[in-house]
């Protein structure tokens, strides 16, 4: 019989502290380099891959029906930014396999710690030319921006920006499981991207809490703990990932594969992402000459942001199309 608090909590306060110094006590060489081109695909992005028709958003909350009075966003209410979305059918068969392909070949950079998600690749845009054509793709992002509810751009922190995750059950008796701790992201408009089919394992549900942070309590979720009922491969969890806690549970059996993206609203220079939380998972030094280039792009109009990504800027008005 599981219980609510089988997942365990990642470090807050004082304990993510303590994880930034070690992190940053431990060797570079043995953390995550960059797996380099032969993990690539060489697969071209096509905007083809996406479904021609909008993608089908069942279970929706904003950010106001999860109980948050205020946004973080100035350019934002909390009545108009999701909270969590169940999207399915957002790209076509094509591409479903296709981003299968590159994330199962980005597997071999994957390194395994004992951070909020066990084993991962990140910066996979750095290593795989079809996802990084597909976050700079204006149709993707604009998919993504209707969902979320404002504009959006890649997220400027690029190993937080994008993220393969792969869980397998405990490989020995003694092992310990690969999960998703509960916790939120250090970004805001995080898309979880499942890319693995039903069939191909068990356990591993994407789950939620459905209230505002300051209600959190593992030992005590109550009816606020929810499961995704994302299955299929492809479907997606939309996530305001600092604003929700979630986790994904042990795997019993198989593999689980997801594509973690995390974007930005170029309209805001707000960002939630905290010093601590990025040092947490890369050690304190190898954090600050990125997090003051962080601070410095997020200060760029919104505008220079989309010309540097090589795209007409996404507006408000074009989001009027609700999904
Ligand atoms: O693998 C997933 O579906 C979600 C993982 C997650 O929450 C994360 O990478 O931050
Ligand atoms: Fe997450």
């Amino acid at each position: 019989m599981r219980r609510d608090s089988d997942l365990p909590v990642f470090a807050q306060g004082a304990g993510r502290l303590k994880l930034a110094l070690q992190a940053s006590l431990s060797p570079s060489s043995l953390r995550c380099k960059h797996p380099g081109a032969l993990l690539d695909t060489l697969q071209h992005w096509n905007d083809g891959y996406l479904n021609k028709t909008a993608p089908l958003l069942g279970y929706h909350r904003s950010l106001a029906e999860l109980g948050y009075a205020s946004s973080s966003v100035d350019i934002a209410s909390a009545e108009q930014l999701t909270a969590v979305a169940q999207v399915s059918g957002l790209f076509s068969e094509e591409g479903v396999v296709q981003l299968r392909r590159a994330c199962y070949q980005l597997e071999a950079g994957s390194t395994t710690s004992d951070w909020i998600i066990s084993n991962r690749t990140r910066a996979a845009t750095e290593s795989s030319t079809l996802l990084r054509e597909m976050m700079g793709s204006r149709a993707f992002l604009l998919a993504v921006s209707r969902i979320a509810g404002v504009p959006l751009v890649p997220h400027p922190f690029l190993r937080a920006c994008s993220q393969v995750n792969y869980f397998y059950p405990p490989q020995a008796p003694e092992a310990k499981a690969q999960v998703g701790m509960w916790h939120t992201d250090g970004t805001s408009f995080v898309l979880n991207i499942l890319l693995s089919a039903p069939g191909e394992y068990e356990g591993g549900e994407f789950v939620f809490f459905e209230g505002p942070n300051e209600l959190f309590d593992v030992n005590d979720l109550g009816e606020r703990l929810c499961t995704s009922v994302a299955k299929a491969c492809g479907d997606a969890v939309y996530i305001y990932g600092s604003r929700v806690f979630h986790g994904v549970r042990p795997l019993m059996s198989g593999r689980r594969m997801s594509l973690v993206l995390s974007f930005h609203c170029p309209y805001s220079a707000a960002d939630v992402n905290k010093f601590w939380h990025l040092a947490s998972d890369d050690g304190v030094l190898r954090t600050i000459r990125p997090w003051f280039q962080l601070k410095r792009d997020l200060a760029l109009p919104a505008d220079e942001q989309y010309r540097r990504l090589g795209i007409e800027p996404i507006t408000f008005a074009d989001l009027a199309v609700r999904l």
